[in-house]
């Protein structure tokens, strides 16, 4: 049975790097053990809201409703009605964000091994904003005891299946329970009970003391559970620490469906002009081959991503003149 997939290019750079990443999946399936992908392609994003009034239309969130996982590019104004809903169609509660220096690559913290687990269902991002007059607007907070738990859990799994950098034991909860005290407060509480319950090891630091400790020495961390937003801002702060967004890929993981994008938007300074970097599309496209199971395939990937950026072209945000095309048929040769 071939695997079927949903591919939504979205808007700006996400209609370069994702047909980038499917390359990779089908050289990867022709020479690997994970069989065939079957591509259903739907959209979504500012163009399709501009040109049929919805910017994520039905049959789009259905395909990713429905499909074994979805490759998904970019949204840009209409990220919080795209991104957002199609994480639930996936029924996705975490999303992984590894933020990891690679050889070859001039980075700020060339030291930087991180992974992010972002809650991915609620916190600021649950959607209860309101006007309520000409002066005030507010956004209603949500965190639930079931949401951080089960965040919680998964990142005990994590650690315990040795998926974290170097191995890692256990992991740091990044929150602000020291403001936000209800609702920071209660995510902290369920995250840590849950790791005392399991026998993790787990410590915590409070969000903008990790934002500043974090460029200082990122060795003092390794797997970083977090809210939403914070997992959101934290993990572009570390894509900063390692050559940019352009190398950072991320899996929003369900019970049995996941959504697969790299951490950046649309770049609208340079789409449309060839030159993005897939690299953090091909690496969403390494985490998807793992999450069915070839870890094997996965890596290969990430071996051959690591050959191009130590030796091959690159693109103008590393530095480089290379065009999209240029890096993944360097990677694809690679394989
Ligand atoms: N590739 C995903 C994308 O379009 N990112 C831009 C963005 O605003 N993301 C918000 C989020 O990840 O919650």
């Amino acid at each position: 049975m071939p695997v079927e997939i949903a591919v939504i290019e979205g808007d700006g750079i996400g209609k370069e790097v994702v047909p980038a990443a499917v390359e990779v999946l089908d050289a990867v399936a022709a020479t690997g053990s994970i069989g065939e992908f079957e591509y259903t392609y739907v959209d979504a994003g500012d163009a399709v809201l501009a040109e049929t009034g919805e910017a994520l239309p039905e049959d789009t969130y259905e395909a990713a409703a429905n499909a074994d996982a979805t490759l998904f590019g970019a949204a840009g104004e209409t990220a919080a009605d795209v991104i957002l809903p199609l994480r639930d169609a996936v029924g996705s509660f975490v999303n992984i964000r590894p933020a990891r220096a690679f050889p070859g690559v001039d980075a700020v913290r060339s030291e930087t091994d991180v992974v992010f687990l972002r809650e991915n269902t609620e916190g600021v991002y649950a959607g209860h904003e309101d006007r309520l007059s000409e002066d005030l607007s507010t956004l209603t907070r949500v965190v639930t005891s079931s949401a951080s738990r089960e965040l919680a859990e998964f990142a005990c799994d994590f650690v315990e299946d040795g998926r974290g950098p170097d191995g890692s034991e256990g992991f740091t909860v990044a929150h602000k329970a020291n403001v936000m005290r209800e609702t920071d407060g209660r995510f902290r509480d369920e995250v840590l009970a849950v790791a005392a319950e399991r026998g993790v090891e787990a410590d915590e630091e409070l969000m903008d003391a990790f934002a500043t400790k974090l460029p200082l020495d990122p060795t003092q961390y390794g797997v970083v559970v977090c809210g939403n937003l914070a997992g959101d801002v934290l993990s572009d702060l570390a894509a900063g620490l390692v050559g940019g967004l352009g190398l950072l890929p991320s899996a929003n993981i369900g019970h049995d469906n996941g959504l697969f994008e790299p951490v950046h938007g649309t770049a609208p300074d340079i789409a449309g002009e060839g030159v993005a970097n897939p690299t953090a599309a091909i690496l969403s496209a390494a985490m998807l081959v793992e999450y069915f199971g070839y870890v094997e395939d996965g890596n290969r990937i990430r071996d051959a991503v690591e050959a191009v950026l130590t030796d091959g072209p690159r693109t103008g945000d590393l530095g480089g003149s290379a065009t999209t095309t240029e890096v993944t048929e360097a990677v694809v040769e690679r394989l």
